[in-house]
């Protein structure tokens, strides 16, 4: 495992993309500052300095790029035993990539690459921000800070005891890609919530039933589960 750590770059995951080549499976890369922090869709994601935990790691190891839709879920799976183990309560995964507190937004994930050679996943992990209220956000959000009366939290600490927690699962990871079924069903956000998804230009729209173990979101679209 190795840790690259920067002051400042224009995003964790931009640069595992472009320097792919030259790291192993599981080099983590983290910052104080993105100056082009992003999500899916060039969406963009805020964090002023310190503020956040922004971390991206490298997959090259093939088994894992096969199974590359368990990687964003396997990976919330694991931020939220984080959080549980601080004792944050009602922790749950916004399929595919998000994940909530209360109805907000603590950790957005963002999964990049290019199969078969490599995957970057990203998370941004609000640490100590007070509000939200300057950012055009399109749902809630929520900070540890905000989640324990003021709290401050060190990017640094916070940091390592999450590439620690995500390294030693992948590090002893045996092909069990089942091994997170009942805590990912119990952590479905959307579980019994009316959802609009687009799935390879279908438009779904129902109720959501559950998480299956493919990490497939289940939709009841009132004939068939689909
Ligand atoms: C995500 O995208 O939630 C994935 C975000 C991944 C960010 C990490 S930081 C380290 C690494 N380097 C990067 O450049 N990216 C990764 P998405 O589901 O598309 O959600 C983006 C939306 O979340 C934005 O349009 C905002 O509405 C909202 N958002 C932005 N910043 C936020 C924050 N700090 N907390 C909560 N919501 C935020």
């Amino acid at each position: 495992m190795r840790h690259l750590k920067f002051k400042e770059i224009d995003s964790t995951n931009t640069y595992l993309k472009r320097e792919y080549q030259n790291f192993d499976n599981l080099t983590f890369v983290s910052t104080s500052f993105q100056t082009n922090g992003h999500g899916r869709f060039s969406r963009e994601w805020f964090a002023k300095e310190d503020e956040s935990l922004l971390l991206s790691y490298l997959i090259k190891d093939r088994s894992l790029i096969d199974n590359f839709s368990y990687i964003s879920m396997f990976t919330a799976a694991l931020i939220v035993k984080y959080l549980e183990d601080k004792g944050i309560k009602n922790v749950a995964i916004k399929w595919p990539n998000d994940i909530y507190v209360d109805g907000s937004k603590i950790c957005g994930i963002l999964l990049e690459g290019e199969i078969p050679h490599y995957l970057v996943v990203g998370i941004g992990l609000n640490l100590n921000q007070s509000n939200f209220n300057n950012f055009n956000l399109r749902h809630p959000a929520t900070s540890l800070k905000m989640l324990s009366n003021g709290k401050n939290y060190s990017q640094e600490d916070e940091t390592k005891s999450l590439i620690n927690v995500i390294n030693s699962f992948w590090d002893n990871f045996s092909n069990d890609w089942h091994v997170f079924d009942n805590f990912i069903k119990n952590h479905n956000y959307l579980k019994n919530m009316r959802v609009k998804v687009t799935n390879q230009a279908i438009k779904i729209e129902g109720i959501v039933e559950d998480i299956d173990s493919e990490c497939n979101l289940l939709i009841n679209n009132g004939k068939e589960i689909v």
